[in-house]
């Protein structure tokens, strides 16, 4: 049967590209150096962690090139789930593809025996056009007549960054049939997949846009959605456990009600908006029988409000469901010891935490509502009982000097949250700190800037000295792993004490990258070789992609 709508998730570049890319750019610039935190040399190849883990699966196994022992896209793009099952609530025939590189063949396969009529992109992961034109390129390749869709969180920065000369441009470029311009988007996508299936107009459609003669940007009427969290919650029931695996991610909430100075998402998603506990109840319900062993809940604030937060942790216990769960936590928003106990018996194995800062006047600066010492007390706690943390840091933002840089690594060496990451500040023109440009003399954009105590460049410097100074809390990678890492391996079947470990061993070898003198390589070899030995006792499930032909994950 013909699909009325095939959805792509997201598309991972590969990392030997992306170095290609940034080391154009050269070894001073910021994405470079960053980079380097992101690898590790092995056996001559420069690997993220998740392909270093298909590479010692691949040794381990026998398997050949292009064996994909690892891929986040294991875990159900949640954009994408949560798209199809809209579309299937509504009564269209949807399905979607979690990760376009190790899922090519099965992608080809639906373009060309499903013939879809719309085929939609999704956007959740792209601050640039790159990946989104590739996959233009690979849909039309394989079926010239499926009308391509982009929408989501790209489409709507573009639009606000790009001027009224250049939008047709860019538009044009990446190559789509029409956009959708929504901070949600869902709705419209069900009218367009209605109007086009029952041939009616385009234009009775609201919120598109399409470029006429590469030249012109037509868009249709704007009606800014603000679809209930209830209502279109995933209904969990319409898709297989077997396909979708068993670490299952879901939203409970839209938006955040904090404005960090550094942060531009609440002001596109809107007012905080949230799912009722009974919506809650019923998409765990069913996740529970699906099989899922991990559950991760992606909202920006889910301890807030925490009353609230409360009643979740509280229906995981008295539902029972026994599966382990993972989400962003305001842990500076906790006092006492009774909500971390409560935390511990519903099953948390995890928690992102965005510190951002071990100095107060820096936190201050970036309006995050939270202090050093109630940070402190809430990772001991945590530490306590065994909650694995994940502490993110940003370095350079206004306010920064070379004696807040201190404050932090004597804040990750004191309080030891099990792994952190420090970034290079990121300055977005459409967060908060934008109007306070004249206050801290604040010139240039994203990775190039400078404001009085810092430039982009001390930014990267005190990322460098970080990373080398802390030694009681363990570096995660960015690159396709990050926090969300986490729940994907322990539902892969490793422990808790493994992830761990290959952090500690990752660090071994990453500290090295740079050296090319025979000791270093020396070094290397003991590193390389404890990471196998290490990999040896790993008793993990066996990979949904495997030997998936074609993807270049390890090129
Ligand atoms: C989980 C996660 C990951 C995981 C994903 C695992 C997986 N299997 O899915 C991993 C670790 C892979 C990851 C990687 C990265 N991530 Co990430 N990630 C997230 C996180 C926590 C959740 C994303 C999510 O699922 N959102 C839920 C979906 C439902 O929301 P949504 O995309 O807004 O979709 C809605 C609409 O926008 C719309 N929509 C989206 N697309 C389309 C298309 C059409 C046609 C229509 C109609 C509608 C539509 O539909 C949805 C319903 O309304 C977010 C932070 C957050 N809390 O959201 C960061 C986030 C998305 N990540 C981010 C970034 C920067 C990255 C990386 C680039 C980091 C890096 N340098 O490596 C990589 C990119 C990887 C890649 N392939 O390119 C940024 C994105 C910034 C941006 N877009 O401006 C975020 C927002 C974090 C942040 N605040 O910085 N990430
Ligand atoms: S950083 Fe997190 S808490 Fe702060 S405004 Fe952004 S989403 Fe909200």
């Amino acid at each position: 049967m013909r699909l009325d709508c095939l959805i792509i998730g997201y598309n991972d570049t590969p990392f030997s590209r992306h170095l290609d890319l940034v080391g154009r750019k050269g070894g001073q610039a910021i994405e470079y150096r960053t980079a380097r935190h992101d690898h590790v040399r092995f056996d001559g190849q420069r690997l993220p962690y998740m392909d270093l883990l298909s590479e010692l699966d691949r040794r381990r196994s026998g398997a050949g090139a292009g064996h994909v022992g690892y891929h986040i896209g294991e875990v159900p793009n949640l954009a994408a789930v949560y798209l199809t099952s809209h579309l299937r609530r509504h009564g269209y025939e949807a399905d979607f593809v979690s990760a376009f590189r190790p899922e090519q063949d099965r992608l080809a396969a639906l373009l060309t025996e499903r013939d879809p009529v719309l085929t939609v992109i999704t956007t959740t992961f792209y601050v640039s056009p790159g990946p989104v034109i590739e996959l233009v390129e690979f849909v039309r390749e394989r079926n010239p007549e499926t009308m391509v869709v982009v929408g989501g969180p790209l489409v709507a920065n573009l639009i606000v960054d790009a001027d009224a000369a250049t939008l047709p441009w860019v538009l044009a470029e990446i190559g789509a049939d029409v956009y959708v311009h929504d901070g949600q988007g869902e709705d419209t996508l069900r009218r367009l997949t209605a109007a086009v299936r029952d041939g009616r107009p385009l234009e009775d459609v609201p919120n598109l846009l399409w470029v006429r003669d590469g030249e012109t940007v037509v868009s249709t009427r704007r009606v800014p959605e603000n679809n209930s969290l209830d209502e279109c919650a995933i209904e969990w029931g319409q898709f297989d456990g077997a396909d979708l695996g068993p670490v299952l991610q879901t939203r409970t909430a839209r938006s955040c009600a904090f404005k960090c100075g550094f942060c531009d998402y609440p002001i596109r998603a809107g007012a905080l908006s949230l799912a009722s506990l009974e919506t809650i109840e019923r998409e765990l319900d069913a996740m529970a029988e699906l099989g899922a062993t991990d559950v991760v809940f992606i909202d920006d604030t889910f301890n807030v409000p925490l009353p609230r937060f409360v009643d979740i942790c509280q229906l995981m216990i008295r539902k029972g469901y026994g599966f382990r769960w993972y989400s962003y936590f305001r842990c500076g928003n906790v006092r006492g010891s009774d909500m971390f106990d409560l935390m511990a018996r519903s099953g948390c194995a995890g928690v992102f935490l965005g510190i951002e800062s071990g100095d107060d006047t820096v936190l201050k600066a970036m309006s995050k509502s939270a202090s050093v010492d109630r940070y402190r007390n809430g990772i001991e706690r945590l530490n306590e009982r065994g909650i694995m943390s994940f502490a993110s840091f940003i370095a350079g933002f206004p306010g920064e000097t070379e004696r807040t840089v201190q404050h932090t690594i004597d804040f990750l060496n004191d309080v030891a949250p099990t792994f952190f990451r420090i970034e290079p500040w990121w300055y977005n023109h459409r967060a908060p700190i934008h109007q306070q440009a004249a206050k801290y003399a604040l010139t240039g954009r994203d990775f190039r800037w400078r404001h009085a105590t810092m430039d982009s460049a001390g930014a990267c410097d005190a990322v460098d000295r970080v990373f080398a100074e802390v030694t009681e809390s363990l570096w995660m990678p960015m690159w396709n792993f990050d926090f969300w890492a986490l729940p994907y391996l322990l539902g892969r079947g490793f422990s808790p004490e493994q992830v761990v470990r290959l952090h500690r061993l990752g660090r071994d070898l990453m500290v090295l990258n740079d050296g090319e003198d025979a000791g270093t390589a020396a070094r290397r070899r003991v590193a390389e070789r404890a990471l196998v030995d290490w990999y040896a006792g790993v008793d993990s499930r066996p990979s949904r992609y495997g030997s998936a032909a074609g993807s270049p994950t390890l090129r």
